[in-house]
């Protein structure tokens, strides 16, 4: 690895840093650092498993560079992640339900290296396993639940509006003008590759605007949600099919709890790969979306509008269609968004997302039905 320089929050040069390794000891392992190693499948952060000796064991701990492309005030991300972290913990038990930041040497919750790449360590959650796809309709019901509580916990948070960490993410008129923008200038020679895709883009734009529309009209409250729902983003016990902490704080901010619900919808209702290239197996199952629906309206029914409610399945389609869009922009922008493991990949995860989208407009009626038995089950 590159050799860095680390620099204090002071400003003040220490020593010269040759890899991973130097960066971890940073933090208040309280050990002796073992291995520090790449980790994890998430599409946006440097993520670190970090193996420190400690009183004859060993602990763990997770290292992450935060990505400043995606994330422009990273002082301001740590701090909503302080302020969320610290809330959670005063309202729930157990070391594994709730992230735990460890600080750094000098005291605060990042590090700053000389490149001016932010760094952040968490205590590791022990005996449980993040997936990329459901196994069975328990864990989709389970992560619905859990992330319905987290914004439930989250409703009481004392103090300013949190910072917005990407301003407009769930704005799906504004991913689309971004589309456009990137469609037009075309800078990869790309757009003759996906000519199939802009088409089915375009065609979805209008619908797609559908609860920004809403949120303006202000129809659809304003809530703190987690907004990168995706099923990898909460961690289960590797005992069982419990849902136990939800992971990837760095865009909870506010904006509408729907997203969170579409997101679940999108990566815990189908059974394949966000990347899957056989289209004819990309599809929403009606029964892993009747378990979403049942798992979140169990922790969330209390706090919903009913408006809310009866746009929770189309939610799940417009999240579906505006991550597809956003593939499809990263594709035309020559990937720099989302990381990739191979060529054409970007352009793979948008194919699959609108196979997605035209599975669940098939079944659009029938979602909207189930929302409404298991909302009002009780009052018919
Ligand atoms: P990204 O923003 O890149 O998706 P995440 O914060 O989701 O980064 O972390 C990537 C992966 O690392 C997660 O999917 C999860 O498997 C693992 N992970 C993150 N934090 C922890 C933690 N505290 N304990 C155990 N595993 C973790
Ligand atoms: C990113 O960080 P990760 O991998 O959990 C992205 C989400 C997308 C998702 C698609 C900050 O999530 O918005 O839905 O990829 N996160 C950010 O897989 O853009
Ligand atoms: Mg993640």
């Amino acid at each position: 690895m590159m050799t860095r320089s680390i620099r204090h929050r002071s400003g003040v040069r220490k020593k010269p840093i040759s890899d991973i390794r130097e960066i971890a000891t940073q933090f208040e392992l309280g050990g002796t650092l073992i291995a520090a190693d790449r980790y994890g499948r998430g599409h946006i952060n440097d993520t670190y498993l970090v193996l420190v000796g400690r009183n004859g064991g060993e602990t763990r701990f997770i290292l992450q560079r935060i990505n400043q492309h995606v994330f422009r005030d990273p002082e301001s991300l740590m701090e909503n992640i302080r302020r969320i972290t610290e809330h959670l913990r005063s309202k729930i038990t157990g070391s594994r339900s709730c992230l735990s930041l460890v600080p750094a040497n000098d005291g605060s919750y990042f590090f700053l290296d000389e490149e001016a790449g932010y760094w952040r360590a968490y205590q590791f959650i022990e005996g449980a396993s993040s997936y990329d796809g459901v196994a069975n309709t328990t864990q989709a019901r389970e992560a619905a639940a859990m992330f319905g509580r987290f914004q439930s916990l989250l409703g009481d948070l004392p103090g300013p509006r949190l910072h917005e960490t990407i301003p407009n993410f769930h704005n799906t008129p504004a991913r689309f003008r971004q589309f456009h923008e990137v469609l037009e200038r075309d800078a990869h020679d790309r757009a003759r590759h996906c000519a199939a895709e802009i088409d089915c883009a375009l065609a979805y734009e209008e619908a797609a605007g559908a609860l920004q529309a809403l949120q303006d009209a202000g129809e659809i409250p304003e809530r703190i949600a987690h907004n990168d729902t995706k099923l990898n983003n909460v961690m289960f016990d590797e005992h069982s099919d419990k849902a136990i902490c939800v992971i990837d704080l760095d865009t909870v901010m506010p904006g509408s709890v729907l997203y969170d619900f579409g997101d679940l919808v999108r990566t815990a209702a189908t059974p394949t790969a966000e990347d899957e290239t056989d289209l004819s197996t990309v599809r929403m199952r009606m029964d892993y979306y009747e378990a979403l629906v049942e798992g979140y309206l169990s922790t969330a029914m209390g706090f919903l509008t009913e408006t809310e409610v009866g746009n929770l399945s189309m939610a799940g389609k417009v999240i579906t269609i505006e991550t597809g869009v956003r593939f499809l922009t990263d594709y035309l922008s020559g990937d720099e968004y989302f990381r990739i493991h191979r060529a054409d990949q970007n352009l793979d995860r948008c194919r699959a997302q609108f196979a997605l989208a035209a599975s669940i407009d098939g079944q659009f009626d029938k979602m909207l039905k189930v929302v409404d038995s298991v909302a009002y089950r009780s009052e018919s």
